[in-house]
């Protein structure tokens, strides 16, 4: 069975472009309870170990520079089925090939600064959460 709980980041692009209350708007009208949420600024060695299992993908110097450049919107969302609805309302990595209407679709630049990171699974959005939140079981 699916989790209630996922993790996201509001990532510099779109934090930088001043699209943080739309997208916060998005996720709440779809539904999505904030469970705990903070401004934040990833250093590279943080953003390195958050991204460490894309340790070996040829963009991962890119994305480590990228998700350290500027603050970011941590948060956790909660919801039913929370991990694939919302990678549904965010769309696909690449902003030019996500659904109309997701938040990649409409404040995603490109594949690497795609305005918003989801959960892949219930696993990992228990992994990321408790990344950036230390106290989580407290929510
Ligand atoms: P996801 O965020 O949709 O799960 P992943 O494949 O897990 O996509 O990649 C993690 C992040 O790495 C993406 O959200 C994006 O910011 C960046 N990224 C993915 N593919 C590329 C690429 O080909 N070039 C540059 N950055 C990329
Ligand atoms: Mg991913």
């Amino acid at each position: 069975m699916s989790g209630t709980r996922t993790f996201t980041m509001i990532k510099p692009d779109a934090v930088k472009a001043g699209n943080s209350g739309a997208i916060l708007k998005m996720i709440e009208e779809a539904g999505f309870r904030i469970v705990a949420m903070k401004l934040t600024k990833l250093s590279p060695e943080k953003a390195g170990e958050f991204y460490a299992v894309h340790k070996e993908r040829p963009f991962y110097g890119e994305l480590v520079e990228y998700m350290s450049s500027g603050p970011i919107i941590a948060a956790i969302l909660e919801k039913d089925n929370a991990v694939e609805d919302f990678r549904k309302l965010i769309g696909a990595t690449n902003p030019a090939e996500a659904e109309p209407g997701t938040v990649r679709a409409l404040y995603g630049t490109s594949i690497g600064e795609n305005a918003i990171h989801g959960a892949d699974s219930d696993e990992n959005a228990a992994r990321e959460g408790s990344f950036h939140f230390a106290q989580v079981e407290m929510f």
